[in-house]
């Protein structure tokens, strides 16, 4: 037996080399390790994972798609990407697949730019009731280039009010009609909405980045069988590494792949598309499937821990993998909740609730999540005991201490990356 091949990170190397900034890869690891991680879109994504990001695939121009390159040397390259798109077909029953997107937000935009001519009108959920800033926020290129025109959630019940879609697609007649969300708790009803593109003969895209792995592992409805266009990123339940994909029908595959390249971007990160390849296939096992199971159910132990003591849960609870957390009875900001939480060890985000009287730096709520702690190996008890350690450091910024010494035993039973994938 030879030498092991060089095939990506080598921590020595870089630490004997660049000590200043090993120092800071050290240093992140031990924050990921020594605080409960709650932010609903992060997770620990794998070792094998971590590998393919780290490897010598990152050297490689491959302008263009698998077989039509722009670059001589793609043929590794290009089994790497053609692994990646058949596993994401497999994995998500999608009839096409493109896995260059750098991010979500650049798969919104080759999905926009697919189907829209700028000035066109879509309709999509607004920022402030839990949609995203690729959804039609002012500050954001698809506020600026598209007549955008946002239904939210409704006051009582703080659910998507399906009849508000129906009433504003049939006012303004939109090519487009964008669904999914960033911070709302519940499932949302694929079925409704593609009746509702149907009737105005509108396109219907699906933006869930934030459940894509829910779906995947079968654990809530897919919205692939009723979208015309999936926009998904593959870092947050699904585990993968940072970045976007987009999956579609036939009749759109050679638009969206134009939309992707050449359009919006050029190279694509071949150590990113062969990681998603990695994550795809970690995410058919039988074990994803528990996994995206049991983030729910830890989502809703949580969020039942909270509600009990006083944090209201917007929507009433969770179906998914977060929630959002109304602070206004306790009179404490998201922000001042947010700088509480870390002080105590734990790392959420403010996030504004529907209606929000304060701004989005400010705002009255936080957001939790579960895919990063079920990682770990937690259950429904831990997550009782994080909902009521959370509870406490919001309402008595006094205990952060002690609190923290609480969150360190926890931890030191769940450490990422000690325990199995
Ligand atoms: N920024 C992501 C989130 O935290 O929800 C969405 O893109």
């Amino acid at each position: 037996m030879g030498e092991e091949p060089y095939y990506g990170p080598d921590f020595g190397l870089l630490r004997k080399q660049d000590p200043e900034l090993a120092q800071v890869l050290l240093d992140e690891l031990d924050r990921q390790r020594g605080n409960l991680q709650l932010v609903a879109s992060e997770n620990f994504t794998s070792p094998a994972v971590l590998a393919a990001m780290g490897s010598t695939l990152t050297n490689k121009y491959a302008e263009g798609y698998p077989g039509r390159r722009y670059y001589g040397g793609c043929e590794v390259v290009d089994r790497a990407e053609r692994l990646a798109v058949q596993r994401a077909r497999e994995l998500f029953g999608a009839e096409h697949a493109n896995v260059q997107p750098h991010s979500g937000a650049s798969a919104n935009l080759a999905a926009y730019a697919a189907l829209l001519q700028p000035g066109d009108t879509m309709l999509a959920m607004a920022l402030p009731h839990g949609g995203h800033l690729t959804h039609g926020s002012k500050v954001n290129f698809s506020g600026k280039w598209f007549n955008v025109v946002s239904y939210g959630v409704r006051r009582d019940t703080e659910l998507i009010d399906y009849d508000e879609v129906r009433d504003l697609a049939l006012r303004h007649q939109p090519k487009l009609i964008v669904c999914g969300a960033t911070a709302y708790p519940r499932l949302i009803d694929f079925t409704v909405f593609r009746g509702i593109a149907d009737e105005v003969g509108a396109w219907l895209m699906a933006d869930v980045a934030h459940t894509i792995g829910l779906m995947a592992g079968g654990a809530i409805p897919s919205a692939v069988p009723h979208a015309d266009v999936v926009t998904l990123t593959t870092h947050k339940a699904l585990r993968g590494p940072r970045g976007g994909a987009i999956l579609c029908t036939e009749e759109l595959a050679k638009k969206i792949d134009r939309a992707v390249y050449p359009f919006i971007q050029g190279g694509p990160l071949m150590h990113v598309v062969a990681a998603k390849a990695v994550a795809f296939a970690e995410a058919m096992r039988p074990e994803f499937a528990d996994y995206a199971r049991r983030v729910i159910v830890n989502a809703q132990a949580l969020t039942e821990a909270l509600a009990g003591d006083g944090m209201r849960p917007v929507s009433g609870g969770t179906d998914t993998h977060l929630a959002l957390i109304d602070l206004r009875e306790l009179d404490v900001s998201g922000a001042e909740a947010e700088t509480r939480c870390a002080a105590a060890g734990i790392t959420l985000n403010r996030n504004v609730i529907p209606y929000d009287p304060e701004p989005a730096a400010i705002t009255s709520g936080i957001r939790v999540g579960t895919p990063c702690v079920t990682t770990q190996g937690m259950g429904p008890e831990e997550l009782k005991e994080v909902g009521t350690l959370v509870t406490r450091a919001v309402r008595q910024p006094g205990s952060a201490r002690e609190i923290r010494d609480r969150v360190a035993a926890l931890l030191a039973i769940h450490q990422p990356y000690l325990s199995e994938y």
